[in-house]
């Protein structure tokens, strides 16, 4: 399907924005006038505007705003982060690309980017939304010379970066909700996924997943998700430069994983604090062995979450789902 597609918009490109006509279509692809109309919908879906006249065809009015590993490197201000960048048009996960370059050898700060994942993944191999053209999937390579239990710490040290960042390109206040959501008017528009290579005692690479919904229009989004996510044009009313959002974030990255990396992760507490959503409120949390509920106390030294049930007495959580 993404041949076809291609070999569309290298039609459409040739074209110099006049009309291509379905029969013309058809024949050189060679596929029905309905299959036609079909992978026009399709690029539709994927953000182009197309003008459809009778007897004239089809031509492309509006190319939608693409990303490219040039467009990420001109302009990026880090010394390691992003130095790297594996891009792709389309791939099942950029984690899985990740895991893959991480394991041959890939050095830190390597960054592999998707303009659509076909298989993007949440935790516990949640499915997650990931269409063309629309948002930034990509996943970051890291090195750190760490014990494998602070990986988690890495988790919310990428929030702060990604909320930081929004607000710098947006001006968008958003909330973190513990440990891996953005959240904007209470809807989700970042989801992280922190994932690692190690042996008992040391970590070989950390790979973070960063999915964020940028351009999408409600639309975009599956009926399922409609009442739960969100996007940073939908918030903010028109679309957002996607490359200029990757270097603030890789910027804002490196920022905090130097001050981590030398102080520890109590700074970095101080700020994911100032960003967090859920703390002093009753919360519930969904856990692999089971549903806690009481209030969210905060979080401890190494990122693990508190809660406090109504005798006082307090669990410690290292993963869940949180219901606010
Ligand atoms: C996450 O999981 O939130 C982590 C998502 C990480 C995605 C990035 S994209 C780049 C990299 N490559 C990948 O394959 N993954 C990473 P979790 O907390 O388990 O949340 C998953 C749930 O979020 C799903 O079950 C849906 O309910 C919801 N969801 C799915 N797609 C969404 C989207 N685009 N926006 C908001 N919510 C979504």
């Amino acid at each position: 399907a993404t041949e076809i597609r291609s070999k569309l918009l290298k039609m459409f490109t040739e074209a110099q924005g006049g009309f291509l006509s379905g029969q013309k279509i058809s024949e050189e692809l060679g596929c029905s006038r309905t299959a036609v109309w079909k992978h026009i919908e399709e690029l539709r879906n994927a953000g182009y505007e197309l003008e459809a006249i009778r007897r004239k065809g089809y031509r492309i009015t509006k190319i939608p705003n693409r990303i490219s590993s040039n467009e990420i490197s001109l302009g990026l201000k880090t010394e390691a982060l992003g130095r790297r960048i594996h891009f792709e048009e389309s791939v099942t996960s950029t984690q899985k690309i990740a895991h893959q370059l991480a394991y041959d050898g890939a050095l830190e700060g390597t960054l592999i980017v998707a303009e659509e994942q076909t298989a993007g993944r949440g935790r516990l191999n949640r499915a997650w939304h990931s269409p063309m053209y629309t948002g930034v999937w990509m996943s970051l390579i890291l090195r750190p010379n760490l014990p494998p239990a602070k990986a988690p710490q890495l988790t919310l040290l990428t929030a702060v970066a990604i909320a930081q960042a929004i607000e710098e390109v947006t001006s968008l206040r958003t909330d973190i909700k513990w440990p891996n959501d953005i959240l904007i008017n209470k809807k989700k528009t970042v989801g992280i996924l922190t994932e690692m290579q190690a042996e008992a005692d040391k970590i070989n690479s950390v790979i973070i997943g960063m999915g964020i919904n940028v351009n999408q229009e409600l639309e975009h989004f599956p009926e399922e998700l409609h009442s739960i996510a969100t996007s940073l044009a939908i918030e903010l009313g028109k679309p957002i430069n996607r490359a200029e959002l990757i270097q603030m974030i890789l910027l804002k990255f490196e920022n905090l994983y130097h001050s981590y990396l030398e102080h520890g992760f109590y700074p970095i507490k101080l700020l994911w604090e100032s960003y967090a959503i859920s703390i002093g409120k009753k919360i519930i949390a969904r856990t692999i062995t089971g549903t806690l509920e009481g209030t969210a106390k905060g979080i401890t030294e190494d990122g693990v979450l508190m809660l406090e049930d109504d005798k006082g007495h307090i669990s410690y959580i290292h993963s869940a789902d949180i219901e606010i």
